[in-house]
């Protein structure tokens, strides 16, 4: 029985945390959200908010790769032909002058291949680490992520990455009601307003752990066995 210190309870519920059934999940890391010149500052948010989780992750994601967990990386983006975007998506952006799609200085607002749409390299994954690139914001929707986790006996979930509200908030919904035993690291996420990244974890907490349970990456690498 092995848990770490979160909020409302230990996690995981059970008390079987492995390497083997546990992944980290590192959500789209990219410069379209935390880089100078991507799809977050086009739109003009301070950039210091979504850079904030990036020497968190470092460390905790240092600590998983050498005692042997999974690491799952996403990317979100879209084909270069926009075959993949919806008509809505593309309108919304361009309301706020960030036109998926269209050029900025990291190339084609996050699309696939695109210097913008990368993972930052302080962040890169490593070879053989999955990678899920996803055209929305739950890493579930038109992806081979459940796929991967089954096929690998993966049961927990440690959730890390921008934006806390959107994104990270949206994976850990539709794995909680797969039926997977999450927990979302506060320092290891960001979100282009802070009010909305404090909700968005505030929120877990609510109806004992209603999509799981929160953490920090202290308490992570203090009490993750290898
Ligand atoms: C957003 C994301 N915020 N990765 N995407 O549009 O959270």
């Amino acid at each position: 029985m092995t848990t770490i210190a979160s909020t409302p309870y230990a996690w995981p519920y059970n008390g079987d945390l492995r390497p083997e059934n546990t992944a980290l999940i590192v959500i789209d890391m990219q410069t379209d959200f935390c880089g100078t010149g991507g799809y977050v500052d086009h739109m003009g948010y301070d950039l210091s908010l979504t850079q904030a989780p990036i020497e968190p992750i470092k460390a905790l994601m240092a600590e998983m790769r050498s005692k042997g967990y999974h690491i799952i990386h996403t990317r979100e983006g879209h084909r270069p032909d926009l075959a993949d975007l919806p008509a809505n998506k593309r309108w919304r952006s361009r309301q706020i002058g960030a036109g998926i799609g269209d050029a900025g200085p990291c190339g084609r607002i996050l699309i696939r291949g695109e210097p913008g749409w990368d993972i930052i390299p302080e962040l890169y994954p490593l070879d053989g680490e999955v990678i899920i690139d996803k055209p929305g914001k739950g890493s579930f929707c038109a992806t081979d992520l459940e796929l991967i986790l089954r096929t690998r006996g993966i049961e927990n979930l440690i959730l890390t990455g921008i934006t806390t509200d959107v994104c990270v908030s949206t994976t850990m919904r539709e794995a909680n009601d797969r039926g997977y035993e999450c927990v979302i690291v506060q320092d290891c996420c960001g979100a282009t307003d802070p009010e909305n990244h404090a909700a968005a974890i505030r929120m877990v907490t609510m109806q004992g752990g209603v999509f799981g349970a929160v953490t920090d990456s202290a308490s992570l690498i203090a009490g993750l066995p290898a």
